[in-house]
């Protein structure tokens, strides 16, 4: 017979999001359990293993920042942690804080339904187990569920067909034919790491994108203690401002800066590396005002004529929109032209006609033989992994019914119509960077459940299922609809002015077709998503019911 387990609360997801939510729930002696189908931990990071797979946060940054002591003595080596380290660094933390004994892998949420009668969710899991909870908390992930774009043909190819967020690591690719369709932050990189190795490397090319310098590289012992030195200014910055990629957020004005003042600020930004800060350190305004970023722009494409030697390259490399989606940093990707078994299709001048068992046609007739396909074409983000699975609500409302007419959650973590059900980097969360905004999104999740316990006594006798705490006021909470629509309104008014709206991709839910545009971001940055945070749970939680 299928087995039923009991917890407080279920986790699902153990990345970045669902390791916390583990750790804090059981230090605060709830009997918690955390599921996966992966077969180990790291979320986003255990499927992605793609070669040059790399955080383009910087390594300091790229961690949990309540784990003080870690913080001073966890090895990093470079500029940026590399997936396989990231996958480490998850395991280490795993491990030191005993988090594991509370985690089951293979085992995937197929269902979960809010029981009335109980008042409790009901999860059944691919293994057949049956979970019942008080609090099911979604750490499902944002990046998750691999996006295959509809190109006809798609199953004749003879060749191994990779997909970069399910990568398998055993396929070897040296001196092989190698196609890459996708040239956003992951064919960006994959593409930079083949290049030395591949046979041939041909970048198919819709949108062109622009990128900076990264930066990376090895870093000093110097360097690791003058920011050990720094941590706690470090993470105080980063939790008070906009982006919190630990880059100066300037507010200078790029039109009242000369012509030479500009690409003097551009070219240091340039120069130290990292697509955030080149985004929003050299000036304030390239994100809100046309004529300032198409300055930012001119200077990049003036970076890809100087680099790539082939005119024919470097025109199929410049992009003709603006410097308006997720910034992008590389190790070399511009250069990676100039090598003679590297090249580039402009699949705006000559589009995917097929896929064939040999390779790609083109819309001229031209074929390119490949032996083996990558699709570096992103997820179907945010919701990807919601729509995969059948969450029902009260009344059987799922959140397939509740997202039909765009995404929405309140303060990015509840939606109304889900009792006691919260998400970690849902949508309309901050954007900014995931750790912190990851870690402020569970924190906020905690509130929330506390509020729905009432007080807890640390001091007080055992409550049946919890384990040394009492609960008073035990209750149910729920977002208000209306209280979710006007954050929903808010994501909107925050978006209004933004070049960010002028491209289609993922941060707007626009790289998958027949898509609307949705608002799937709360553009009002870190410190004021705290700020909200603070207010919301410091004047009795406005936004929920409780019963
Ligand atoms: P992205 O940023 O969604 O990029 C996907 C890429 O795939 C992008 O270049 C797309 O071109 C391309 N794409 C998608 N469908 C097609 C078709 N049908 N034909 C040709 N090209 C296509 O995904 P990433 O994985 O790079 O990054 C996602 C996030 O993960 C990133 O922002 C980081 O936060 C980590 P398009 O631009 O749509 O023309």
């Amino acid at each position: 017979m299928a087995s039923e387990t009991n917890v407080d609360a279920l986790v699902v997801g153990a990345g970045v999001g669902g390791i916390y939510s583990t750790y804090l729930l059981s230090n605060k002696g709830f009997n918690v359990k955390c599921i996966d189908m992966a077969g180990d931990v790291g979320g986003t990071w255990y499927w992605n293993r793609y070669p040059g797979a790399m955080s383009d946060t910087e390594s300091y940054l790229y961690r949990y920042s309540w784990d003080k002591e870690d913080l001073k003595t966890y090895p990093w080596t470079h500029h940026y942690v590399y997936q396989p380290d990231i996958l480490k660094y998850l395991q280490h933390i795993v491990a030191k804080h005993d988090l594991r004994k509370y985690m089951e892998f293979n085992c995937e949420m197929k269902t979960a339904t809010w029981d009335e009668d109980i008042q409790r969710w009901r999860i059944v899991c691919s293994t057949g187990e049956t979970i019942i909870c008080r609090y099911l908390i979604n750490a499902l992930g944002l990046l998750c569920k691999a996006n295959y774009p509809k190109i006809d043909g798609l199953n004749t190819f003879k060749g191994q067909l990779l997909h970069t967020a399910t990568w398998d690591d055993s396929i070897k690719l040296d001196g092989k034919r190698v196609g890459v369709i996708g040239n956003g932050s992951t064919g960006v990189q994959v593409l930079t790491a083949l290049a030395p190795t591949a046979g041939k490397l041909v970048s198919f090319q819709r949108n062109p994108q622009y990128s900076v310098p990264s930066g990376q590289g090895p870093v000093t012992p110097e360097y690791r203690a003058n920011i050990n030195a720094r941590y706690n200014d470090i993470w105080g910055n980063v939790f008070n401002s906009t982006v919190g990629f630990g880059v100066p957020e300037s507010t200078r004005k790029t039109m009242e800066a000369t012509p030479e003042e500009r690409r003097e600020a551009f070219q240091k930004v340039w120069d130290q590396g990292n697509g955030f800060r080149f985004m929003f350190s050299a000036f304030g305004d390239l994100t809100t005002n046309i004529d300032a970023n198409k300055e930012a722009c001119e200077f990049i494409k003036s970076k890809i004529d100087e680099i790539v030697k082939d005119p024919r390259k470097a025109n199929a490399l410049k992009p003709t929109e603006l410097y308006a989606r997720r910034p992008l940093c590389d190790s070399g990707y511009y250069q990676i032209f100039n090598r003679e078994n590297v090249d580039i299709i402009s699949l705006r001048e000559t589009p995917i006609q097929e896929i064939t068992a040999q390779g790609i046609k083109l819309s001229d007739g031209t074929v390119h033989e490949l032996d083996v396909l990558i699709f570096a074409t992103g997820f179907e983000a945010i919701e990807g992994s919601y729509m995969r699975v059948c969450i029902k609500g009260r009344d059987g409302e799922t959140m397939q019914d509740h997202w039909k007419n765009g995404l929405k959650a309140y303060g990015s973590i509840a939606c109304s119509g889900f009792p006691n059900m919260f998400i970690v980097a849902g949508p309309q969360g901050a954007f900014a960077n995931f750790p912190p905004v990851i870690e402020s999104e569970v924190r906020f999740i905690m509130k929330c459940i506390e509020y729905a316990e009432g007080e807890i006594h640390d001091d007080q006798q055992t409550n049946g299922n919890v384990n040394g705490h009492q609960r008073s006021n035990q209750g149910v909470v729920e977002v208000k609809p209306d209280a979710e629509q006007s954050w929903s309104d808010l994501c909107d008014s925050l978006v209004e002015g933004s070049v960010f709206t002028t491209t289609k991709s993922w941060i707007f839910g626009q790289n998958i077709e027949g898509r609307k545009a949705n608002t799937n971001f709360y553009f009002g940055g870190l410190k004021a998503y705290l700020d909200w945070v603070q207010k919301e749970t410091s004047t009795g939680f406005p936004g929920f019911s409780k019963t």
